[in-house]
């Protein structure tokens, strides 16, 4: 039996709070002696990887392709139901070279609300991303959002499954197949997920994971993509290995975006504990629910109890009706070592260098404006524990106490 990632208290609360003079926006010390993250890694089968990582080092093949990362890519094809997984370095290389294998170019239809990895990827190669709008409700892409941003220079649609949740995979596939456009997912978050009961892996041409160290399944860096697709399969292992098909013979452009051994094995660990990871996570969600559900203008953007998701990211809106605004809260938690995170404000028009290139995108981007203005993202994972949950509610309690 693999050693389990215990739910551990990383830092202990020092106090509990009562009312607003004990918080240490108000002069108190904080709850906290070392900071709680957002995205603390979590570590599974410790021994086991310890254990792998040694037998790397006695075999001397540390990357290119070695058996570790094929025994990782075999895994984790067999886990999502798809037939080729090509494991990368990271996401957004992942997401680049997919983006390159699958031929897209001109204007590409993506969400302003995602990591700004999203966009990068395509304008790092040349290719405009087109922002487009989301719905309010669930965060993921608006179909009639995307149908408005379509011209005749849109050679595709990378669809965003958001916090885990599926994007609407249907009716995006259906715009794609209506209007001649290649889609894909950027399913970084969405590992171990599902729409409408199959694993999320197998939808549009490709869709791309990250394994990133913040991620709930990690291989400290890393991703991949899946794909049922032969030929772009083929395609993007020449272009994670600059393009070669043997020794000297180069075929194809391609860059170095392949996934080391050690990082293979870290994810072969983590894999062994994956079902111990997630259920955490669900209890650490269903904890904040539970406590911070009667708070007025606060609410926990809720998973669809019929699809899996691996809880990992809690995510709490803060509106008008909340006696603090979202900032006074972040500002509290902050206060009290608590680095709640307002992913992805401002959205990725308003960074660099999107901001200065389509100064005008907001008028298209009403609901990402409005979103971004209410989310904070609260610590979860293993690293943190329920007594520490307690008083990160209790914090966000009395801040938002009239
Ligand atoms: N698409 C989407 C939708 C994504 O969310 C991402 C990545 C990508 C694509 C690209 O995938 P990768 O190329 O990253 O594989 C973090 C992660 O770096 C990034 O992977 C992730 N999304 C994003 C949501 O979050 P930052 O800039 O917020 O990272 P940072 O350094 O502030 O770390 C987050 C928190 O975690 C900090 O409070 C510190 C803590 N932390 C971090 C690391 C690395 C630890 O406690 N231990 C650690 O080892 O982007």
């Amino acid at each position: 039996m693999p050693d389990s990632p215990s739910q551990i208290e990383s830092t202990v609360p020092y106090k509990i709070i009562h009312g607003k003079s004990d918080l240490a926006i108000n002069g108190a010390p904080p709850a906290f002696g070392e900071t709680l993250h957002v995205g603390r890694p979590n570590i599974g089968n410790r021994e086991g990887f310890l254990q792998r990582v040694s037998e790397i080092l006695d075999s001397r093949w540390l990357t290119n392709n070695g058996p570790v990362v094929q025994e990782f890519e075999r895994r984790i094809a067999q886990y999502l139901g798809v037939k080729h997984c090509v494991a990368m370095c990271n996401g957004t290389i992942a997401l680049e070279i997919a983006i390159r294998a699958l031929g897209l170019e001109g204007e590409v239809i993506v969400p302003s609300w995602t990591f700004v990895a999203t966009a990068h990827s395509l304008y790092w190669q040349g290719i405009t991303p087109i922002f487009a709008d989301i719905d309010p409700a669930t965060q993921n892409l608006d179909p009639d959002a995307v149908r408005r941003m379509i011209t005749p220079r849109t050679s595709g649609i990378i669809g965003v499954h958001l916090w885990g949740r599926a994007a609407p995979i249907d009716e995006l596939q259906a715009i794609a197949d209506e209007h001649g456009l290649k889609l894909m997912f950027d399913a970084a978050h969405a590992f171990g997920s599902s729409y409408k009961g199959q694993t999320i892996g197998r939808f549009g041409a490709c869709e791309v994971l990250s394994f990133h160290a913040t991620k709930a399944f990690n291989t400290m860096e890393g991703g991949a993509v899946v794909t049922d697709d032969d030929e772009l399969a083929q395609a993007m292992r020449l272009m994670r290995n600059f393009g070669f098909a043997g020794y000297d013979n180069v075929i194809h452009p391609g860059t170095n975006g392949k996934m080391i051994e050690v990082c293979a094995a870290m994810g072969l660990a983590n894999f062994d504990t994956l079902d111990d990871i997630f259920a955490i996570n669900r209890h650490n969600h269903a904890q904040y629910t539970a406590a911070l559900s009667d708070v007025p203008g606060i609410s926990m953007l809720a998973y669809d109890p019929a699809e899996r998701n691996s809880h990992h990211y809690v995510v709490l809106e803060v509106d008008e009706q909340c006696s603090a605004s979202r900032d006074d809260i972040v500002a509290a938690l902050h206060a009290e070592n608590v680095l709640a995170r307002k992913y992805f404000w401002p959205g990725a028009h308003l960074m660099q260098p999107y901001r200065d290139l389509f100064p005008h995108a907001g008028l298209m981007l009403a609901n990402t404006d409005r979103v971004a203005e209410k989310v904070v993202i609260l610590p979860s994972g293993t690293a943190i524990g329920v007594e520490s949950i307690t008083v990160v509610c209790q914090i966000i309690r009395t801040v938002a106490r009239t």
